[in-house]
């Protein structure tokens, strides 16, 4: 394996092996299969309508991977910041094909995020688009002269090079085959291995508990490059399905109901402020939207009010999913009864899942698709992993017989803005850095939408700053826009925990109360 990357023990290597999970296969091999199985059926199709065969999309892979090769060797990280254009698929497989490792941001992230991801995975490339709503060009300048190591840029809607496909070498399936971006908790950013045969396994056993089958439509609504929308079932699990991927500029109901219209889409994947939005918008909405058959919702827990509703405005079944770009995804399954669907965030998915929860109610897990470390990162490691290779998840569960979990609170010093994960400690450390900021602590407070929306208790030496300049401070800094406060409290002094550190209870309760 990769250095720098924590094995899974020989042992449970071989149970996994054994029981069919690791296939031994490439991940690229989705692609592959089906060009082969089902040249003709279709596989892609942009927002412009734009489509593709599964012959037609593994060829233009092939074409891209030749073009990259000269470029990027074998287990060479690049990162890969893309919206969600065809050429995501294009250039995510390419890299796969040619064995480089491409790392996951989300378009959202700025200078703040991608300049110490680019120095973590000693990146050599970064692959951007041009893109209406942002200068990604002068983003990866501002990267590039920060991280020389990032020795190329590519504009993968301008300027992907090309070229007639070559044969390269087939990746080790037990290695690691791409980097994920963890929610974090830190002020550092988090990578997570994953590897051909846990990835693969990731979106085939999702694929299979979300019903996909060959006249699956999914439409990708959400970052492509988030786990949910990659492979929980998302792009990769509609692959291996041998159905259809259609891609959303935005989640915007706007956006949205005419693409469900246009191709026809039977299933999708959101966060729960998107899927409160589509069921107010439903209401009104022109289009025809009958085709739908599943809403999955995770990422931020849906109320069990909202959760009923889903059936009544749109018309289609709802699954819950509790999942973690770390590994273990729990899903409310098709033929579960009602009230677990409404009220519960799913079961794991593999037999092999381990789920131990702690007196406290904390979520362990090991398993067949879960890390066992992050990359890079032994020391934090020690803490977020047990002895025996369980990873503390962080969050609060309550288990049912059935194995369903209820996703109660969490333990993580994390804000969790409607799916959008905010780790405490490094908005505090960008607050600390303005002049007239002496302490800050980072709290999420409830929010009915958003679930929680993120609150920054100050204490300051200096004049009190407005939250509008607070946030063109960070703004400033090249931190993301999800990440910015909503609200800003001013205190003399922080409250403090028997043991002397700054009572986040305590802050929590200040807004409640
Ligand atoms: P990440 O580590 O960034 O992939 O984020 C995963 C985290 O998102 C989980 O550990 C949970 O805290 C949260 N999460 C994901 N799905 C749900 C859900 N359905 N309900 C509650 N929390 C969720
Ligand atoms: O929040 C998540 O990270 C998440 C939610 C649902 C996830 O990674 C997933 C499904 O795969």
């Amino acid at each position: 394996m990769l250095e720098g990357c924590v094995p899974w023990p020989a042992e449970l290597a071989q149970r996994y092996r054994d029981a069919g999970y690791w296939a031994g296969r490439p991940l690229d091999r989705l692609i592959r299969d089906g060009a082969e199985r089902h040249p003709d059926r279709i596989a892609l199709i942009g927002t412009d309508g734009a489509r593709w065969t599964y012959a037609e999309l593994d060829a233009w892979i092939a074409r891209a991977a030749a073009g990259l090769a000269p470029s990027i060797a074998p287990r060479e990280r690049v990162l890969l910041q893309l919206p969600n254009i065809p050429e995501f698929v294009a250039v995510f497989f390419a890299l796969l094909r040619i064995g480089a490792l491409p790392v996951l941001a989300l378009p959202a992230h700025r200078e703040a995020e991608m300049v110490p991801l680019a120095e973590l995975s000693e990146a050599v490339a970064y692959f951007i688009a041009d893109d209406e709503s942002f200068d990604y060009r002068a983003l990866a300048k501002t990267v590039t002269s920060a991280v020389p190591g990032v020795r190329q840029v590519f504009v993968a809607n301008a300027d992907l090079p090309l070229a007639d496909p070559v044969p390269l070498p087939e990746p080790d399936p037990s290695d690691v085959a791409l980097f994920l971006l963890s929610g974090g908790t830190t002020g550092t950013p988090k990578l997570i291995p994953r590897t051909h045969d846990d990835y693969s396994y990731n979106g085939r056993a999702s694929a299979e508990v979300s019903g996909f089958d060959e006249s699956t439509v999914y439409l990708v609504a959400l970052p492509a490059s988030h786990n949910f929308a990659l492979c929980s079932p998302g792009l990769l699990g509609a692959f291996a399905a041998g159905g259809t991927v259609v891609l959303a500029a935005d989640p915007s109901p706007g956006t949205v109901f005419p693409l469900i219209e246009r191709d026809q889409v039977t299933v999708t994947g959101v966060v729960p402020p998107i899927a409160l939005l589509w069921m107010d918008a439903a209401e009104f909405a022109d289009e025809d939207l009958s085709s739908l058959r599943l809403l999955q919702v995770g990422g931020a827990k849906l109320n069990a009010e909202p959760a009923a509703r889903v059936r009544p405005t749109l018309g289609c079944a709802l699954q819950q999913v509790f999942g973690m770009a770390e590994g273990l995804l729990n899903f409310t399954r098709l033929d579960d009864p009602e009230d677990l669907i409404v009220e519960t965030q799913g079961r794991p998915l593999c037999p092999d899942d381990e789920v131990r929860v702690l007196a406290n109610g904390e979520l362990l897990t090991r398993g067949p698709y879960t890390l066992r470390g992050y990359y890079r990162a032994e020391e934090h490691n020690r803490r977020s992993f047990t002895e025996d290779g369980f990873y503390r998840s962080g969050d609060l569960v309550r288990q049912l017989p059935s194995g369903h979990l209820v996703v109660e609170g969490r333990l993580k010093d994390q804000i969790n803005r409607g799916g959008e994960k905010i780790p405490a400690e490094e908005l505090e450390n960008h607050l600390l850095a303005h002049p007239a900021v002496h302490d800050a602590a980072v709290v999420g407070m409830a929010d009915e939408v958003m679930g929680e929306r993120t609150c920054a208790f100050l204490v300051v030496n200096g004049p009190v700053p407005k939250l509008r300049e607070v946030k063109a401070f960070l703004r400033d800094r090249g931190v993301a826009e999800f990440k910015l406060p909503d609200r800003l409290e001013i205190l003399d002094a922080f409250p403090l925990t028997k043991l002397g550190k700054v009572s986040k209870a305590d802050l929590s309760r200040r807004l409640a109360g």
